[in-house]
Formats: structure tokens, C-alpha cells, sequence
């Protein structure tokens, strides 16, 4: 319990470096990697967010925690993805465009990594186009659209379009998620599964393998 509120603190404060010192202490100690990334730092991120709205926080600060996510993600990235699974398929992964938000992201595809699926990560801001690429050039199973904002919800409706304008669309199967998206928006854009975090849309992308 300690451990968990130092993390999320270490987190809210951006301390880069001390917050993988105590993650490593926190899982040498046994606790379980999952407890850490939900009740520490997702815990430590939801605070954040809560200030940023409330205009208690401002977008440096932002940043300086989410790096301090990142670093901490790093520690606990082997003991979150089973090691050493050979892959059972390919997914293409991005946040869509207009959308810098990477957390939620880098955290599905270390889950869907762990699921023995190897990840190609074309990053944030991602169009049609580019995805449409991925398919071409990589013949995924599974293409995962991450959106963060309002706003960007409508470019997985606009990356799913081009896919399906290109011809690809019975290739793969398309996942969305991320923090504004709903199961009735996924059905509405022609999405194959929504999912609300990164544990289940590991789960179903197995599934769909
Ligand atoms: Co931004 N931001 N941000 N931000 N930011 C939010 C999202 C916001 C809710 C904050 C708030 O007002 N409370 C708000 C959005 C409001 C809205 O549209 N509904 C917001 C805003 C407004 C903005 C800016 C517009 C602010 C500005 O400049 N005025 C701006 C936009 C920039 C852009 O993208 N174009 C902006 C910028 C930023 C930073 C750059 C400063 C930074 C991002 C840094 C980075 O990602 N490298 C940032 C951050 C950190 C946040 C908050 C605080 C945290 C997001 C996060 O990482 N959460 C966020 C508030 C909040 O969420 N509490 C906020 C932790 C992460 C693990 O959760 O990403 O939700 P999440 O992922 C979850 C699930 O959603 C799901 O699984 C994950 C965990 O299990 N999931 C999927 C995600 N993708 C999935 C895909 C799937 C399935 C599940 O299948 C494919």
C-alpha cells in the first residue's frame, strides 16, 4: 500500500528517475505488476488529469508525469508481457491523427505483446493513408486505433474509411479504444471490437486470432 501511494505521488511530482527506483522495489517486493500500473500510476495519471481539467495543473506538468509514466512503464514493461512467446500474429497500432496522447497506447500494445502478438507502432498522429500503408506493406491481423480526444474519436471513423475505401477492410479486424470512445461509437464507425482498457483488448485480440 505504501509503495502504491509513493508511485502515484513520484508520478503527480514528474520524478523521472526515483519512480523506477521504487517500481523495481515495489515488484522485488512481490507486489503484483498489474496493481502497480492500476492502483499506482493509472491511480497517480487520473489526479493529474482531474488538476489539468480544473486548471490546477498546466501542460508542462502534464508532460513531466507522463515521462515519469513512460520510465516507470519501462520497469514494469518485462513483468507485464510474458517473454520469450513466439508470435501468434500482427497488429498495427497508433494513436490517430491529431492526437498526441501515447500512454493508453504504449500500454495496449505492451499488453497485446504479451498476448505473443508482435506490435508495428506507426506512433501518434496517424492518418488513413498511413495506415492504410501498414496494411500493405505488413498484412497485420488486427489494426488497434488509440484516440484520446473528442475531436480525434471522428479520425478512427476516418482512418476505418480509408481502409475500407483501399479494399482492406475483410483483411483485418479493427479495434478502437481510448478514453472518450464508447461501445454504440465503435459500432457506429464499423469498429470490430471496442474495448475500455488495455488488459481486455489484449484479450480479444487473442481472440480474434
Ligand atoms: Co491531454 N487531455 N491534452 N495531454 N491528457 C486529456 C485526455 C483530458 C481528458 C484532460 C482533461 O481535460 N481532464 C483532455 C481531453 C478532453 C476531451 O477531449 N474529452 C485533454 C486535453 C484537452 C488535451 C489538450 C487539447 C490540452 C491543450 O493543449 N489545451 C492537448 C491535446 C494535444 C493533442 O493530442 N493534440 C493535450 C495534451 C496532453 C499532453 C501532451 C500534455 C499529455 C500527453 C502526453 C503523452 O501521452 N505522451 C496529456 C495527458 C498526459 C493527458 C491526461 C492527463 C492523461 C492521459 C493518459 O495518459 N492517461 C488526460 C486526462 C486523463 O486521462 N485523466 C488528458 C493514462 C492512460 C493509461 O490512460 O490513455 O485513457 P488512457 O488509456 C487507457 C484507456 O483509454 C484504454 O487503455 C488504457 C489503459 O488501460 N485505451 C485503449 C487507450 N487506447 C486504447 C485502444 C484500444 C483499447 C483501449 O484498442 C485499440
Amino acid at each position: 500500500m505504501e509503495y502504491l501511494s509513493e508511485i502515484s505521488q513520484l508520478l503527480q511530482k514528474g520524478r523521472a528517475k526515483e519512480i523506477k527506483d521504487v517500481v523495481q522495489q515495489a515488484l522485488d517486493a512481490g507486489m503484483s505488476p498489474k496493481e502497480i500500473l492500476m492502483d499506482g500510476l493509472i491511480s497517480g495519471m487520473s489526479v493529474v488529469g482531474e488538476k489539468f481539467k480544473n486548471n490546477q495543473v498546466f501542460v508542462p506538468e502534464v508532460l513531466i508525469a507522463a515521462r515519469a509514466m513512460n520510465f516507470a512503464l519501462e520497469v514494469l514493461k518485462p513483468a507485464l508481457v510474458d517473454s520469450g512467446v513466439q508470435p501468434l500474429g500482427k497488429a498495427v497500432i497508433c494513436t490517430v491523427k491529431g492526437d498526441m496522447h501515447d500512454i493508453g497506447k504504449n500500454l495496449v500494445k505492451m499488453m497485446i505483446e504479451g498476448q505473443g502478438i508482435e506490435c508495428i507502432d506507426l506512433g501518434v498522429d496517424a492518418s488513413g493513408d498511413k495506415v492504410v500503408q501498414a496494411i500493405k506493406e505488413h498484412s497485420p491481423d488486427i489494426v488497434c486505433l488509440s484516440a484520446l480526444l473528442t475531436t480525434t474519436m471522428t479520425s478512427q471513423k476516418d482512418i476505418i474509411d480509408a481502409i475500407k475505401k483501399a479494399g482492406l477492410r475483410d483483411k483485418v479486424k479493427i479495434m478502437v479504444g481510448g478514453a472518450p470512445v464508447t461501445e454504440a461509437f465503435a459500432k457506429q464507425i464499423g469498429a470490430d471490437a471496442y474495448t475500455p482498457d488495455a488488459a481486455s483488448a489484449a484479450t480479444i485480440a487473442r481472440n480474434f486470432l
